[in-house]
This record gives structure tokens, C-alpha cells and sequence, in this order.
């Protein structure tokens, strides 16, 4: 009996402690941390599971989603409780519960069961139901489809004036919950009772709005008063009125005069409900404090004209106007399920020096993306005037041609009123300098701060190494990616440009995946892509085609399946992939159909754009030995996104197809082979490293004649080139993969770490801290000249995380289920950090070389295992934690692999330890 009671005594203490160490976090519904008002009627949950044991998987999971927060908090799971389910999924759990309304509230928890130890019930968290069909819309788009005097409403540089709507309505006591639901185009701001709701700006996220128009909810319970309230929102003109570039009518697409749904819902403790909604009782008026706003050109302020408490009760609005009941955009109206835009960071400048007598120049110390906030004191109708550039002239005067026509010209007039704080708000200017023109008194750094502005999604990766220009040049492409996000990814932030051109992103995206948890916003860029499909089958290099470019090409439209390709290997996201299969597979049937010749894609557009030219003044080179034929790159990558397909067709169980684009590829690649060719030189084409290394990292080459293939990209960097890159757009894709993963780590490491041209640690050496447009960038044609583009990152930044820490995820386990730690040592290189937050947890990796000794810190997160390759003779060599490695627990002895030692290792922290034989 009392031998019993022990066993039961002990049994309690080992799940008590168990019950502590296993935890349950980063709880998130489709992606997204506690989201408000989503449309998705199948959520996705994901959790993360963790504890300080090793070899940590989970076996079991339970999940309670509720409609109160008491139901859940009591256990009762009334929306859905799944029971206990034996798996050991944790990522994209689909919910399968009750189906959801319109509206619903889900509070949900869930507990775990794993090898080592069983959790308590997690936190709760929840999501929200957004409006799920347009019958649930009784609000009505309204707005003004006129100019007024003050605007230039239709010129080349027009910036309409920003329109206010307001209304005042009254509410009952016991208010259980209040939801507004908004979407004002181009840009909205709401504000209830005089206080900004929300922190989101520039919002709703851009979308070809005849297709597609995105709304975000707010919970407004506690901004509400009893009694009288006023609500009241600001509209800028953002993608939808875009008349300042529609003297191209033919290029540019414009949308209409901004306008504006709304809906507010308030639910009384009683049950009854009241919605506000906008319609023609609201008052409106064009002529408040931002006179002018436009993306390109800037905003003007003038703080004389503020209109004090225009968004509360007491304010008169009898000289308003009423607004016009509009037209609708057109699009379907969706909730924005990517991140909102936000000010995610602010930055301090670092130097100011004046120019001339009433003009400063401001450094930010950084090419950054987002808008100037100033501290200022003077006069009533003091003007104070900001112009941007990314760089000076060497008479210290901003340098203003590679922004082409854009103004990017703030105005700030004082209302003069002790100190005045403004940044603008339907605006962002790419820049690293400002000029200050009209400043009242001499202006201090004090008096001025930098507001990154981007999507609110989280920094997932860190890199360090001992080599200080890599770590420059990640800096520069973290600033780069992270600025160039706007709801969509530009291929620059700071020209008249500012476009989301697919080819720049094809490779790009899965680089950056490591730096940004990028794939809500990758999943709505693929949705914009669909929306601009034409009838027959085309995709656009532009998307949305604000641009209207459809040059059908492969390169640039092909970006579409790569990028749900990446989506899948980096999230495991198959929804996306099932999602678009069918418009992917129609713009691969409508290029065959139109463009393939004895397959051989004819089509192309953009080559091997900006390829290092010959001269440093050259935008695109002239020499032809280093261009690579368009037809060849177009029918590489049509293989190549053919066997992307066909492994999508293996996922949706589609074997029919899966087998036509076997076939398919195998047909193109023996008349790629027959037609570029040279089989006794082996060499494609004219042997660029672009021609060569396509084929032969696509699969296309031989396998008898791939070593040669191989030898000859290597000696044309080395002979012709000196260790430099020679690839543009397409070839720098594949390029540092293509050398490392075939034992050349040292040429791309020395690729990666050139100062001279032309090398992205040129630019670091002439001062960049972004990535530029061009190779060239400080002396090329201003014309086509960005300091902020993220193209010719090509496949960097995967390198330096698959290949140099050695993070990736293992093939045939999407998403980081198992990870595949299997670092490059390149000779010179002593160390490299690298940390990423996958959808499991945080993966790390940190090696060193000493004295012929290697050091590696892993980690690996729970419910994931690792496949590590550490640098050994052999097995016996390798310590872990300074035990033989063949002793320690959570490691599993596979195999030697050339000079490496294969090790499974479950989760948890580890310290590797083996001699190096280093030439
Ligand atoms: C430029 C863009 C972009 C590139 C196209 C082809 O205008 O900046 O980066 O994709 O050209």
C-alpha cells in the first residue's frame, strides 16, 4: 500500500514537472497573432512547443475553441473541441469545428502530449470573424468625384487635397463590444471621439481595387462613449487616385476619387444592436490641414487650417458638405489578412550641416523608408519645406536625378503655437537626406526623427560572421527588404516608380523569408497576381498591373510559382499552392500555346537583366560575350517552373498532370540540350556563367557531363571575371548555391566578400547601406538608378543561411519540420551566427574554426528533428558538450558523408566539437 502511494506520489511529481517544462507559445491563427475580423472559414492554427528537455516531439494535441472567453476558461470548448488527436502536427492545424459566422469571436487554448512530458492548457488567445459575405454590408461607398479649387486634380503633378467624413450618432448604455469594419481608398485614417484608432498607416493594403478591395476591423469597444459620439475618417490618395501619372494613360491605371465603407456594429449587453454605416447623412469636407498628399510627390500640412476636435461631438460641421453616394470600386470587398502597415522603427539622424543661409541638410545615417517627424516653433504661416534623396552631390546639395519626376516634397505650415509636432501620413519617401528648407530657428537633431514605416510583420533572422563586409551587406539588404514592403513588394521606395515587379522577387522572396516573416504578405501578393491574369492566360510583369505591362515573358510571370514554391518549403503552406495551381497551370498552357517552337520557349523580355557592365557608366552592357540568349533563359525556366509543378500536382494528388509535365520537361530539355549544347566544350550557348549554370542547377545538363559544365563556370569566374560576379537577375539566382553546393564555397564566399567592382561589398565600400539598382550604382546613368532595389541580392541571403550557418529546411519536410544543418566552411571565413524563427521555433546555428578545432552551438527547436553534418575523419572525432558525441542523449549516429558526420539530433541545445583538416 504504501509502496503504492509512493509510486503514485512520484508519478504526480513527474507530470507536475513535466506539466512546467513543456509550454505552449506563439499561439497563431492563420499566420497571424490573435487576428481581428478575418474571412477565412477553415483558420489554420499553429503553436509552438517548447521546454528545456532534449528530443522534445509532440504526440498528441488537444484544442478548445469558444465563443466566450468563460467558456474557454471553463473548459468548454462549444465552437469546437477536437478531443485528444495522436499527431504530431503543430503547424496548420485546420480548425474543424462548427462552421464560423460572420462576426464570431473564437477564444481557443490547447494543450499538448509529447515524448517528454505532457503541458498545461496554453494561454488563451483569439480570432475574429470578419464579415463574410456582401449581404453583411449595409454601409455604402461614398466620397466626392470632383477637385476642388485648391486642388490640381488632374495635372501630371496632382495631389488632391485629403477628405474629411464625420458623423455623430448616439449609443445606449452596457455596450458589449463595439466593431468598426473600414475601407477608404486609396489610404485611410479612423478616428472615434477625436482618438486615432488603431496604429496601422497607409492602410488598407493596395490591390487592383476593380478585383479586389480589402477592409480592416477594428474592436472599438472602449473608445465609445455613452451618449453622443462622433466618428470620423481621413482619405488620402494612395494607389486609387493615381491621376498624377495618367498622362500615360495606356501605362497607368487610376481608379477614381478616394471613397470610403464603413460600418460600425455595436452589440448592447441586452442583445440588440445598432450599425452606423456610411451613407449621405454623413458631412464631409475637402479643405482640413493636409492640402496635398500623393505617394510620389509628397503632402503638404498647414497646420492654420487644422480643423480642433473635427472628430468629436462638439465640433460644427454645419459648413461641410454632404458627401456624394459613389460608385463602388468594383472589387470584391475582403478582409485584409495580411500585416498592416505600421511605424515599425525610429531612427535618430546622426549629422546636419547647412547649405546655404534657410537650408539644411539632415543625415539619417541610414537610406531608410518611411517619413521625417519634425519638432519646430515659430510664426503662424511659417513654412518649413523637406525634400528627400538617398545621396548628395559633392557640393553637398541632394543629388535628385535618379528620382526621376517624383517631388517628394513635405510643406509644413506653423500654426505658431508654441512646439509643433508633424510627420505626414499618406506619404513615404525613400531617403538618407533631407533638406530643410524655411526652418524657423536653426534647427538641432533633436528636433527631428526617422519613422521606418513597413508591414507589421516580424524580424524572424539574425547573421553575424567574422567577415565584416557580409555583415554589412546583410545589414544593407535588411534595411532594403524591410522598406521595400508596402502591402505588397516594390522594387523600389523612393523614385515615381515604386512597382511590384514580379522578376526582382523570384528568388528574392525565399532570401528574404529568412530575414522577415514574410508569408501572409507573400500569400496576398500571390492573390494580386491571380487578380491580374488576363482572360487568355497572361500574367503580368507588374502585379497589381498598376503598370499595365504585359510582355510575356517567362522570367519575370514565373515569379508566381516560385514564390508559392517558397511559401510551401519555408511555411508549409500547401493552401497557397492549391489555391493558384489552376491559374499557374493556365499561364504555362497559354505561353506553350502561343511562344513554344519545337520546345524551345521564343519569348523574352528583360535577358539577364543588369548584368555587371563593362563600363562603370553603363546602365546595360554592350558586350555581347556578357549577355545570355533571351530564348534560352525563357526555356530553362519554364523547366524549371515545370518540375515545380509537377511536384505541385504531387501535393493535390493530381498524378494525371504531375505526368504531363514530366513529360513535357523531358521533351524541353533534349531540345535545349540539342540546341545550346556544345558537348565537346561543354558549354551552353556562349558559356556565360549564366547559360552554363542554369541548365546544370535546373537538371537539364547530362549527368555525364556535368562535372565539365561545372569546370567551365568555374574557370570563366576565375580566368575571365578574377573571382567577380558576371550574372545578372537571373544567373545570381541560382549563383551561390549553384558554386557551394558543388564544393566551390570559397569562390562564392570570395564573390560575397570582394570590396572591388563589381560586388555587392563594392557598394558597402562606397558607403551604401542599402542594395542598389545597379552594380554601378555610384557612377551609372541616373535614369534608371535606384540605391534602394533588392534584385541583385539574387540568391545571397539563402546562402548565407543554408549554406554558410547551415539552416535549411530539409527536403521532403516543408516548413522546418526537419532542418538540414550542413554549413559551408569556406577557407578565410572563422565564424557565422545565424538565428531563425521558423514556424516550430527558433533554429540556431553558431560554428568557429580555431586552431584547426570546430565549435558549433546548435539549436533545434521542439517537434523538429535535424540532420547535422559536422566537419570530422570520423565519428569518434566528434564531442558533444565534451562527452563523445556517440554517448550523448538526443543524438543518433547515421553515417560518414565525405568528410562530414551525419548525426540526427532531436530538439533542444547543443555544443559540437571536432578537428578540422583544413587544406
Ligand atoms: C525596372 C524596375 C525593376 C525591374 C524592371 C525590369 O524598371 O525597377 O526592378 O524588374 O525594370
Amino acid at each position: 500500500m504504501r509502496s503504492l502511494l509512493l509510486i503514485i506520489t512520484l508519478l504526480c511529481q513527474v507530470t507536475l514537472l513535466s506539466a512546467q517544462n513543456i509550454q505552449l507559445q506563439h499561439l497563431r491563427c492563420e499566420m497571424l497573432t490573435n487576428p481581428v475580423g478575418i474571412d477565412v472559414t477553415t483558420p489554420r492554427l499553429s503553436w509552438e512547443v517548447t521546454g528545456a528537455q532534449r528530443n522534445i516531439r509532440q504526440t498528441a494535441y488537444e484544442v478548445l475553441v469558444a465563443s466566450t472567453p468563460q467558456k474557454l476558461a471553463a473548459n468548454e470548448g462549444d465552437l469546437w473541441s477536437s478531443g485528444k488527436i495522436n499527431s504530431n502536427r503543430s503547424v496548420h492545424v485546420a480548425y474543424a469545428g462548427k462552421p464560423l459566422q460572420s462576426r464570431a469571436a473564437c477564444y481557443w487554448k490547447l494543450r499538448t502530449w509529447t515524448t517528454q512530458g505532457a503541458s498545461d492548457w496554453s494561454a488563451p488567445a483569439q480570432w475574429s470573424m470578419g464579415l463574410l459575405t456582401s449581404q453583411d454590408w449595409q454601409a455604402k461607398w461614398i466620397g466626392m468625384d470632383r477637385g476642388f479649387p485648391w486642388d490640381s486634380a488632374e495635372t501630371k503633378f496632382s495631389r488632391l487635397s485629403a477628405r474629411y467624413f464625420r458623423k455623430t450618432f448616439a449609443v445606449k448604455a452596457s455596450i458589449k463590444k463595439a466593431t468598426a469594419y473600414v475601407s477608404g481608398l486609396g489610404w485611410y485614417e479612423l478616428y472615434l471621439n477625436g482618438q486615432r484608432i488603431g496604429d496601422q498607416v497607409l492602410a488598407p493594403a493596395p490591390t487592383d481595387y476593380r478585383r479586389s478591395v480589402l477592409y480592416n476591423t477594428f474592436d472599438v469597444t472602449t473608445a465609445l462613449q455613452q451618449g453622443n459620439n462622433a466618428i470620423g475618417t481621413v482619405l488620402g490618395n494612395g494607389r486609387f487616385f493615381t491621376m498624377r501619372q495618367a498622362y500615360k494613360p495606356y501605362k497607368i491605371r487610376t481608379f477614381g476619387y478616394p471613397k470610403v465603407l464603413l460600418q460600425l456594429e455595436v452589440e448592447y449587453t441586452d442583445g440588440t444592436r445598432q450599425t452606423i454605416v456610411t451613407d449621405n447623412s454623413w458631412k464631409f469636407t475637402a479643405d482640413g490641414p493636409i492640402r496635398t498628399n500623393n505617394e510620389y510627390d509628397g503632402e503638404e500640412y498647414d497646420a492654420t487650417k487644422e480643423m480642433p476636435g473635427w472628430s468629436t461631438t462638439k465640433f460644427d460641421d454645419s459648413q461641410w458638405l454632404q458627401p456624394q453616394l459613389v460608385e463602388a470600386p468594383g472589387g470584391q470587398i475582403k478582409a485584409q489578412m495580411n500585416e498592416r502597415m505600421r511605424v515599425m522603427e525610429t531612427i535618430r539622424p546622426v549629422g546636419i550641416h547647412s547649405l546655404k543661409p534657410g537650408v539644411q541638410i539632415l543625415d539619417m545615417g541610414q537610406n531608410m523608408v518611411g517619413w521625417l517627424q519634425l519638432k519646430v516653433k515659430g510664426k503662424r504661416g511659417d513654412q518649413v519645406t523637406l525634400r528627400f534623396a538617398e545621396t548628395l552631390q559633392p557640393d553637398g546639395s541632394l543629388y535628385v536625378a535618379n528620382l526621376r519626376d517624383a517631388k517628394v516634397t513635405d510643406v509644413y505650415t506653423l500654426k505658431g503655437d508654441g512646439i509643433e509636432t508633424w510627420h505626414p501620413v499618406f506619404v513615404y519617401h525613400g531617403f538618407r537626406y533631407v533638406e530643410i528648407t524655411g526652418y524657423p530657428q536653426a534647427p538641432s537633431l533633436n528636433d527631428f526623427e526617422g519613422q521606418v514605416v513597413y508591414d507589421g510583420i516580424n524580424t524572424t533572422g539574425t547573421f553575424t560572421s567574422s567577415d565584416t563586409t557580409l555583415n554589412q551587406i546583410f545589414k544593407n539588404a535588411y534595411w532594403g527588404i524591410r522598406g521595400n514592403y508596402k502591402g505588397m513588394p516594390l522594387d523600389c521606395p523612393q523614385r515615381n516608380e515604386r512597382m511590384p515587379w514580379l522578376g526582382d522577387r523570384a528568388t528574392g522572396a525565399y532570401g528574404e523569408s529568412f530575414l522577415f516573416d514574410n508569408a501572409k504578405l507573400y500569400a496576398k501578393w500571390l492573390d494580386d497576381i491571380e487578380e491580374s491574369q488576363t482572360e487568355a492566360g497572361a500574367i503580368p510583369d507588374v502585379a497589381p498591373a498598376y503598370w499595365n505591362y504585359y510582355s510575356d515573358n517567362v522570367t519575370w510571370p514565373g515569379t508566381y510559382i516560385l514564390v508559392a514554391n517558397m511559401l510551401y518549403e519555408q511555411f508549409d503552406d500547401e493552401v497557397s499552392i492549391a489555391k493558384h495551381y489552376n491559374s499557374m497551370k493556365r499561364w504555362l498552357a497559354y505561353m506553350r500555346g502561343k511562344y513554344m517552337k519545337d520546345y524551345i520557349v521564343t519569348k523574352d523580355k528583360y535577358g539577364d537583366w543588369c548584368v555587371p557592365p563593362e563600363s562603370l557608366q553603363l546602365i546595360h552592357s554592350r558586350d555581347s560575350t556578357r549577355t545570355t540568349e533571351g530564348a534560352l533563359l525563357a526555356t530553362a525556366y519554364y523547366y524549371r517552373l515545370l518540375s515545380l509543378m509537377e511536384r505541385f500536382a504531387g501535393i493535390l494528388h493530381q498524378p494525371q498532370d504531375a505526368k504531363e509535365f514530366a513529360a513535357l520537361q523531358e521533351k524541353i530539355s533534349d531540345a535545349f540540350n540539342k540546341k545550346y549544347f556544345n558537348s565537346t566544350t561543354a558549354q551552353y550557348s556562349n558559356n556565360t556563367v549564366t547559360a552554363n549554370l542554369l541548365p546544370l542547377y535546373f537538371d537539364i545538363t547530362p549527368a555525364a557531363k556535368r562535372d565539365a559544365v561545372f569546370h567551365n563556370i568555374v574557370q570563366k569566374i576565375e580566368q575571365e571575371y578574377h573571382g567577380h560576379i558576371s550574372t545578372g537577375v537571373i544567373g545570381t539566382q541560382w549563383l551561390m548555391r549553384g558554386l557551394s553546393r558543388r564544393g566551390q564555397q570559397d569562390i562564392a564566399y570570395q564573390m560575397a566578400s570582394n570590396r572591388d567592382y563589381p560586388s555587392w561589398g563594392y557598394m558597402v565600400a562606397r558607403g551604401a547601406t542599402t542594395i542598389w539598382e545597379l552594380w554601378n550604382g555610384d557612377t551609372a546613368n541616373p535614369s534608371m538608378n535606384s540605391h534602394n532595389h533588392i534584385m541583385l541580392l539574387g540568391d545571397l541571403l539563402v546562402w548565407y543561411y543554408e549554406d554558410l550557418a547551415g539552416i535549411r529546411s530539409a527536403p521532403g519536410h516543408p516548413g522546418f519540420q526537419q532542418v538540414l544543418m550542413k554549413p559551408v566552411l569556406p577557407t578565410g571565413l572563422q565564424s557565422a551566427k545565424a538565428t531563425y524563427h521558423t514556424n516550430y521555433g527558433d533554429v540556431s546555428s553558431s560554428w568557429k574554426k580555431e586552431a584547426g578545432h570546430f565549435t558549433w552551438q546548435v539549436h533545434i527547436p521542439a517537434n523538429t528533428t535535424a540532420l547535422v553534418y559536422i566537419p570530422a575523419a570520423n565519428a569518434a572525432q566528434v564531442k558533444e558538450s565534451g562527452k563523445a558525441a556517440s554517448t550523448a542523449t538526443g543524438i543518433k549516429w547515421l553515417r560518414m558523408e565525405g568528410d562530414r558526420a551525419v548525426f540526427e539530433a532531436g530538439s533542444g541545445d547543443y555544443v559540437f566539437e571536432s578537428v578540422l583538416n583544413e587544406k
